[in-house]
């Protein structure tokens, strides 16, 4: 039997993604950092090429191909690999600690943000709706007051990013679910209070929003907001 055939670059990495996927830009934000060049073979999520089962049989993006043949899934991983593999990028901390602090920074993200944005999208009725969105606050809140305490790191330099200066991992791993905000505001009016309470939370979004580790590869907001309508239940 002949080995499964798809599409890469000998020689390269290939990332297969797709633009809109806030999972799949965490892959690319990692490698533009890293400063590595890659090739994309960009899957239409809604068509996907026959062959892609090959690559990853779960069928979701991203997925990596590394030079020597290695199959690589999950964007996180992909994401750690890349600061793995090219440490001179300096994407990772060597000291353990603040290693540590910044996968409780990214879990604490990832369990108290990501899954109410959603959340406020698929939820049908105005009571789950405003449950949704008390839950995304308070998650953004948490999220707040951790950046404060972190920025008090002597790396963490008063901010503006986790890192100080650097746009670094944690923007990596965080910053394009902050993006879907876009397509929230849009069908559900949420918006980040302009308060107190929140303010190290905006002062890092205001800085990330202009910073080209993030633009870069931020998609276009009515394609943003065109490709979640999938996710958006209509209110009963
Ligand atoms: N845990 C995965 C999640 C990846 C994921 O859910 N990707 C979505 C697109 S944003 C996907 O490929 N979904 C399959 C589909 O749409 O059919 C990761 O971190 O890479």
């Amino acid at each position: 039997m002949s080995a499964p055939t798809f599409p890469f670059k000998e020689n390269a990495y290939t990332l297969y993604s797709n633009a809109l996927c806030p999972y799949a830009q965490r892959a690319v934000r990692a490698f533009n950092a890293a400063k590595v060049p890659y090739v994309i073979e960009e899957i239409d999520l809604k068509n996907k090429p026959e062959w892609y089962h090959h690559v990853n049989p779960q069928l979701k993006v991203p997925a990596l191909r590394t030079p020597d043949g290695t199959i690589l899934i999950e964007s996180l991983v992909i994401a750690e690999f890349v600061a793995d593999q090219f440490p001179e990028s300096k994407l990772l901390s060597t000291d353990a600690t603040e290693r540590a602090q910044l996968r409780l920074f990214i879990e604490l993200f990832s369990s108290r943000i990501s899954p109410f944005i959603y959340r406020t999208l698929t939820s049908a009725t105005v009571e789950d709706q405003n449950q949704a969105k008390e839950s995304l606050l308070a998650g953004i809140k948490a999220v707040n007051d951790e950046l404060e305490r972190q920025w008090q790191r002597s790396s963490g330099k008063g901010g503006p990013f986790w890192y100080g200066d650097k746009f670094g991992f944690a923007e990596i791993a965080t910053t394009s679910f902050v993006g879907l905000l876009v397509p929230l505001g849009h069908y559900r009016g949420v918006a980040i209070p302009e308060t107190e309470e929140y303010a190290a939370f905006n002062k890092w979004k205001n800085a990330f929003f202009q910073h080209p580790g993030f633009t870069d590869v931020k998609p276009d907001d009515a394609k943003l907001i065109d490709a979640y309508k999938k996710f958006v239940a209509e209110t009963k």
